[in-house]
């Protein structure tokens, strides 16, 4: 069965690569496995037929035969379990790697997310030039912190899985500001991430998603 995954339509992101179907989409490619993409509008993705998919009518959901998922998270840990490659196989290990996507989705992601939302929701406010450095610098901290546990190695925790796949695809979501180049290691740990060829797949096909609505 091809699961069907949803993603925006015109994505905001202009081709980037930045929305969440992105982490699905890179995983379903590290695995081998084909799907179809269902593209939303706006207007959509906030109709019945939608929300029954996904409550928060968000993108992106999954749908394979009876089974209907939302959350990012939860399909790239429904896609590693049902396939290999991206999980461990010894039981320590990959409840190591599912530490790491959690790690990502609620230690790295929401300082990431709560900046993000400043710049486009609060930038004409008068606080805004003396928040955005306090958020920044409380990015900054995870940043350090997980630099210094990342160390040398080319992964958190020895082969790459889907901890690495899901906290590269949150770190990705810095590259329009300076923050990652202040960590070295986490730098070179995203470019791992970006120069794999199934990662590389996966952004051809949402840039092609782009560039089809653009000539539209
Ligand atoms: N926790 C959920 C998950 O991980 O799946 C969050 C899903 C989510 O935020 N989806 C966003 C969405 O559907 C798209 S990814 N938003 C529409 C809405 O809520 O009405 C977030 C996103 C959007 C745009 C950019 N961008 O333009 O750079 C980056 C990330």
């Amino acid at each position: 069965m091809i699961p069907i995954i949803t993603a925006f339509e015109r994505s905001p992101d202009r081709g980037r690569g930045l929305a969440r179907d992105m982490r699905v989409r890179w995983a379903l490619e590290e695995v081998g496995q084909p799907y179809d993409v269902r593209l939303l509008s706006f207007e959509a993705m906030k109709e019945p037929a939608h929300l029954a998919l996904h409550p928060f009518g968000q993108i992106p959901t999954y749908q394979e035969g009876d089974l209907a998922l939302f959350e990012s998270g939860a399909i790239v840990l429904h896609i590693a379990a049902r396939h290999g490659g991206l999980l461990p196989d010894d039981a320590d290990g990959r409840a190591r790697a599912i530490a790491w996507m959690f790690a990502a989705l609620t230690t790295i992601e929401p300082p990431i997310v709560e900046r993000e939302a400043a710049a486009y929701l609060e930038r004409d406010k008068s606080w805004y030039g003396e928040r955005l450095p306090i958020l920044e610098d409380r990015i900054r901290v995870r940043l350090a912190e997980l630099s210094r546990r990342l160390g040398e190695p080319d992964w958190l925790d020895g082969a790459f899985s889907a901890g690495d796949l899901v906290m590269a695809s949150v770190l990705f979501r810095l590259k329009g500001s300076s923050m990652l180049d202040e960590f070295p290691s986490l730098s070179a740990y995203v470019a791992r991430g970006e120069a794999r060829p199934a990662y590389k797949r996966a952004f051809d096909a949402q840039f092609a998603v782009f560039t089809a609505a653009s000539a539209g």
